[in-house]
């Protein structure tokens, strides 16, 4: 089990923060994604096949930045 915390900018809600949860979470190797919406800070616990590169895809695909 892997874990990584980045930040997210441009999540101005709740609706937001849950989106980025639940993308996250649909990801096949992901079991836990903590969504922070005051910091933007996500943290992701996965497994391959799951990899940052496809937690930042999927982040920007929904229209949010990754900073970090
Ligand atoms: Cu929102």
């Amino acid at each position: 089990m892997s874990s990584i915390t980045f930040a997210v900018q441009g999540m101005s809600c709740g609706g937001c923060s849950g989106k980025v949860k639940r993308a996250l979470e649909a990801l096949e190797g992901v079991s836990a994604t903590e969504v922070v919406l005051e910091s933007g800070a996500v943290t992701v616990q996965y497994d391959a096949p799951a990899t940052p590169e496809s937690f930042r895809e999927t982040v920007e695909d929904l229209g949010f930045d990754v900073v970090s």
